[in-house]
C-alpha cells in the first residue's frame, strides 16, 4: 500500500520530493493529470471531476491515502469530496492546511478558537482558480483573526514551469510581485499557494526581499504526512519504490520532471 500524491500536472512533484527525503521508507504513487493541465483556468465543477477520476485511479494502484499535492484542487474539490464522496477506509487530504497551520503556529488538531498570530500583512499567490475560491481566507479565519490577506492571481506561472521556461516564469514571479506590492506595500509574510511555486522560490524571494517570511508547502506537506502516518501507520505499507504516472505524454512529461528534480525521473502512461 503506497501514498498517492496527484497534482494536475509536475508541481507536486515538490511534494513528492520533500515527502521522500521525510519518509524515505514509504511508498509513493504520483499521478500528474498532465494531460488536462492546467487546472488553475477551469470551473470548479470541472476541476472536481478530474481530481475524482485522478484519486480514483490512485486508489486503483492501493493508495488508501491521496494527497492532493494541488492547491487548485483542493479549493475548488477537496471539502465537497471528504463530505460527499470518500468512502471510510480511504482518507484524502489537502495541502492548504499544513500551510495555514505554520503561519498561524498550530499544531495540527488545534480546534481552539482563533486567535491573534504573528503577522498581521500576508501575501498571496496562487493560480487564478485557487484565488477565486477563497479557500485560504477561509481556513485562515478558522484559525486566526487580525490577518490582512492581498491576494495576487498568478496567471501564466505554471504553464511557463511546465514548459520548463524559467526565464519567462522568472519575469513573471517580478511581474506578479511588484503588482502585489502595489496593493500590499509591505506584506511580513507570503504564502505560495501553488505546488508549482517551490521551483521559483528564489525569485519570489529575490523580488519580495529578504524580510518578508515566505511560506512553502512541499516542506510543511511532508512533515505533516509523517505526522499523520505516526499516528495512521496503518494507511501505508513498507517500501521504496516510487512509481510515476501521467495522463500526458511520459516521454515528454520525464524530461521535464528529470529537469525540475535535478535526478532521474521515469513516467509511464496512467
Ligand atoms: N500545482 C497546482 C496548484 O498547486 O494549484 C497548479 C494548478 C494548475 O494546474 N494551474
Amino acid at each position: 500500500m503506497a501514498v498517492g500524491i496527484f497534482d494536475s500536472g509536475l508541481g507536486g512533484l515538490t511534494v513528492l520530493d520533500a515527502a521522500q527525503r521525510r519518509l524515505p521508507d514509504v511508498p509513493f504513487v504520483y499521478l500528474g493529470d498532465s494531460a488536462h493541465a492546467p487546472y488553475g483556468v477551469r470551473d470548479a465543477d470541472d476541476i472536481f471531476d478530474l481530481t475524482c477520476a485522478a484519486v480514483e485511479r490512485l486508489w486503483d494502484e492501493g493508495c488508501d491515502l491521496v494527497i492532493l499535492a494541488c492547491n487548485t484542487a483542493s479549493a475548488a474539490a477537496l471539502r465537497r469530496m471528504q463530505e460527499s464522496w470518500v468512502p471510510t477506509n480511504k482518507r484524502v487530504l489537502g495541502v492548504f492546511v499544513p500551510l495555514i497551520e505554520a503561519l498561524t503556529e498550530r499544531q495540527w488538531g488545534d480546534n481552539s478558537p482563533p486567535r491573534e498570530v504573528g503577522v498581521q500583512h500576508v501575501a498571496l499567490f496562487a493560480t487564478p482558480a485557487t484565488v477565486a475560491s477563497r479557500a485560504f481566507q477561509r481556513e485562515l479565519a478558522f484559525r486566526a483573526v487580525g490577518v490582512d490577506v492581498e491576494a495576487q492571481a498568478c496567471g501564466g506561472i505554471v504553464d511557463a514551469i511546465e514548459d520548463g521556461d524559467f526565464i519567462l516564469a522568472d519575469a513573471m514571479v517580478r511581474s506578479h510581485v511588484d503588482a502585489l506590492k502595489r496593493k500590499m506595500p509591505k506584506p511580513q509574510a507570503a504564502i505560495l499557494g501553488c505546488t508549482h511555486y517551490p521551483l521559483m522560490l528564489e525569485s519570489f524571494q529575490h523580488a519580495l526581499g529578504e524580510d518578508v517570511s515566505v511560506y512553502s508547502q512541499a516542506n510543511l506537506v511532508a512533515e505533516s504526512l509523517a505526522d499523520y502516518l505516526g499516528r495512521h501507520p496503518t494507511m501505508v505499507g513498507s517500501g521504496t519504490q516510487t512509481a510515476f504516472l501521467t495522463t500526458g505524454d511520459p516521454k515528454r512529461v520525464s524530461v521535464r520532471a528529470t529537469q525540475f528534480l535535478k535526478r532521474e525521473i521515469v513516467f509511464s502512461q496512467a
